[in-house]
């Protein structure tokens, strides 16, 4: 922060010079310092105008969410000083943005007496979209300079608006194009050659309004309070600023942000916007960029995942050429791209004119010999390493040096696929997840051979196609399936102890989840998992798996590609329906097995899924496979539908506590089937070293026993 004067010496320049984003950190003193020096101005007889501006990309992304520690008193106060110091200015305080203005940002413009933006600014108050509220007055402040209806709206969605749309509610007073600092210096010039005042936001009063539109907006906040506390909350302080006055109502506002600081679910919420900030980035890579151009991609196997991913690429602008090898196959893959593009623009989700852009980026071709000028190529090909290897073969023959190879394969082993190949250092693996253009996550796998910059090319392709691309090494269904195979084993070991569909899908929904376990089996194909039980059978005889599932696929209940599955999918019932032949199957089961059937709890469903994912992800980082635990959380936020307010199961295991974990993993491990929750090594040693997750994340590592004894 730099603060000045202009050249008359009557108006104190504040500008805000914080890279990235201008976040407003209290440990570098950001808000210490603007209060500092609107105080000193203020004081100075001299200086008739105060003008606020920032450098960079942005004005401001509001308060810095890293640091966020979960005892609000001492996190809040550096910035609540700076809104009593601008409440308490004698002298006009004039506070340009640019970029964007968000959060705490805003709230500092909204406690400054005058505003101007430039015009392409994007003005909001995300904080519910953290789990939060506007708790730097925003709540109070906001409702004083526009319409409550929409600042309603603005603060309940947490959606920005234009500078256009600002200026038209009052939220700004004029517009500017080009630099900020001297459009706020001919601002403050104006304020003191029109002898304008100070005017607080604070002393406004609130415009008339319908007050039903509280009522109204609760009862649609009510469906999804339960997976996020922000709104209802934000939306308490609005009621209480429309009763006044202003001190008693902001103290609400900070008492309920306050509490939501300490809110597990809200905590969950933050470490998930900042965890896809970090799990992106790679040990010891950072800040370093890949020279290799990703303008093109050539995509072999024109099946389901074949076309997400071309129209995942088609989006982000890329030439798009789609290859097989049979022309029918071709020519269903272009129906299925232009059926998905028509069915967006009907949703008004995209114009007809973006559509026809995107589509005139695609190339079907039989001819692999077309893919040599390709920048990234990905194979999409059935899973079978003998198709895989002859894909390969033809892709190292005829793809230019230094193109991106890769391979979609969600459970083969990428070190046996990039020797297939005379250059393995450029193959890598792009694990998709299905539907390949909706779903956010891209898993990419690091085969030994696999060079830096291959990785980088990666992270920088998944970026550019707007996924969140976390790197993982190899082993057996790499980060996510690895996981999700051993908390479904505990979902299929409960059906056989008393649980129906019902229950275990009903628990992890009602807990966050966007579908249940049997539900994603359902959907993914019980065919597919059949195939990996009956490898895993040879390859793991000493880790059996229920043999339930396998009596649902002897029937042919595929799940929603059959129609039956643990559920029915009869026409037009959207989610399915109640397998009533499930049930007596179940009990026969749990009689053959010499079990009598037993009520499960909602909670034992979710305790025994989430402890089989924590030690399964302790055993992925004790071998390396993840870089961090908040990886692992990214993962399952972005790939299989972890409620974002529950952070992550590495961000539960620490909210549970590493005691409260071991022992639960101790206890259950001496039940039926505990093998498969024997407590992972690692989180003895984390124990004794009394490491949590976080600790991790924050780059601290765990001793090994050899270690411990050097030390
Ligand atoms: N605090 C700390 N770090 C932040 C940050 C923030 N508010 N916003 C961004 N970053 C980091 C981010 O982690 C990344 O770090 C880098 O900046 C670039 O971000 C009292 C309490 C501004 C639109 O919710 O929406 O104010 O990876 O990769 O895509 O009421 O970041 O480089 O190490 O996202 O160009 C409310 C959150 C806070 C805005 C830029 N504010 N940020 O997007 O870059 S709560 C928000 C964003 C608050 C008050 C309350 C976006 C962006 P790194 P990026 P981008």
């Amino acid at each position: 922060m730099q603060k000045s004067t202009d050249k008359t010496a009557t108006i104190g320049m504040i500008c805000l010079d914080a890279p990235p984003v201008n976040a407003l950190s209290g440990d570098k003193g950001i808000p210490q310092a603007i209060a500092a020096a609107v105080q000193e101005f203020d004081a100075d007889p001299a200086i008739k105008a105060i003008a606020i501006y920032a450098a960079g990309r942005f004005y401001s992304a509001g308060a810095d969410i890293a640091e966020f520690r979960g005892n609000p008193a001492t996190d809040a106060a550096p910035l609540r000083s700076l809104f009593e110091a601008l409440d308490a200015s004698q002298t006009p305080v004039v506070l340009a943005m640019h970029g964007v203005a968000f959060g705490g940002g805003l709230e500092v413009a909204l406690a400054a007496h005058y505003r101007i933006a430039e015009a392409k600014t994007k003005l909001g108050l995300p904080e519910v979209s953290l789990g939060l509220l506007p708790g730097g007055g925003g709540t109070q402040r906001l409702p004083r300079l526009i319409a409550m209806d929409k600042a309603v709206e603005m603060i309940i969605t947490g959606r920005p608006v234009s500078a256009a749309q600002a200026l038209e509610n009052g939220l700004v007073d004029a517009l500017f194009d080009g630099d900020a600092r001297a459009a706020v210096l001919d601002f403050a010039t104006k304020i003191i050659n029109e002898n304008k005042p100070v005017r607080r936001s604070r002393d406004q009063e609130i415009a008339a309004f319908d007050p039903a539109i509280f009522d109204t907006t609760a009862t649609k906040l009510a469906k999804t309070a339960h997976r996020n506390p922000g709104p209802m909350k934000a939306l308490d302080c609005l009621r209480e600023a429309a009763q006044g006055p202003f001190e008693r109502s902001l103290t609400f506002e900070h008492r309920a942000f306050d509490a939501l600081m300490e809110h597990p679910q809200t905590k969950g919420i933050c470490h998930a916007f900042l965890g896809e900030r970090t799990a992106v980035k790679i040990p010891g890579l950072e800040g370093q960029k890949t020279s290799r151009s990703m303008d093109s991609v050539a995509i072999i196997g024109a099946g389901t995942m074949g076309v997400g991913i071309a129209l995942a690429c088609m989006k982000a602008g890329l030439q798009t050429l789609l290859l097989d090898l049979k022309d029918e196959a071709l020519e269903r893959a272009r129906a299925n791209v232009e059926r998905q593009l028509a069915g967006q623009v009907k949703k008004g989700r995209l114009s007809q004119d973006r559509a026809d852009a995107q589509l005139a980026l695609l190339t079907l071709s039989t001819s692999f010999a077309d893919m040599g000028d390709a920048d990234v190529i990905i194979e999409a090909v059935f899973e079978d390493l003998g198709v895989k290897e002859s894909v390969f073969r033809q892709i190292d023959a005829i793809a230019k040096p230094g193109a991106l190879l890769a391979s979609n394969t969600s459970t083969l082993d990428v070190n046996l696929i990039a020797a297939f190949t005379n250059r393995p250092q450029d193959v890598v693996g792009l694990h998709f997840f299905s539907p390949a253009n909706i779903m956010r996550l891209l898993e990419i796998i690091r085969a030994d051979d696999t060079s830096a910059d291959t990785l980088l090319a990666s992270a920088e392709f998944a970026r550019k196609i707007g996924k969140v691309g976390v790197v993982v090494g190899v082993c057996d269904g790499f980060v996510g399936n690895r996981i999700f195979e051993e908390y479904l084993r505990q979902a299929y070991l409960l059906l056989e102890e008393g649980a129906t569909p019902e229950d275990i899908d009903g628990a992890m929904e009602q807990w966050g989840w966007a579908m249940g376990a049997l539900k994603v089996m359902d959907l993914a194909g019980q065919d597919i998992g059949w195939a990996i039980r009956k490898r895993r059978k040879v390859e793991q005889p000493d880790r059996p798996y229920s043999t339930f599932p396998d009596q649902i696929c002897e029937l042919g209940w595929y799940g929603q590609k059959t129609g039956r599955g643990y559920y029915n999918y009869p026409e037009g019932v959207r989610g399915g329906a109640t397998n009533p032949d499930v049930l007596p199957m179940l009990q026969a089961h749990s009689i053959a097995l010499g079990l009598i059937r037993r009520t499960v709890t909602a909670e034992e469903v979710v305790e025994r899924t989430l402890l089989a994912m924590i030690n399964e992800g302790a055993k992925i980082l004790e071998e390396g496979i993840a870089y961090r635990p908040v990886d692992i959380d990214v993962i399952y936020l972005n790939g299989y539908g972890f409620g974002r307010d529950r952070g992550g199961p590495m961000f539960q295991a620490d909210l549970m506590g590493l005691k409260t974990v071991l022992a639960r993993l101790e206890e259950l491990s001496k039940g039926r089937e505990g093998w498969a929750l024997k407590p992972a090594a690692i989180l003895y040693r984390m124990q004794e070293q009394g490491l949590s997750f976080a600790d991790l994340n924050a780059g601290k590592t765990v001793q090994t026993d050899m270690q411990e004894e050097l030390v």
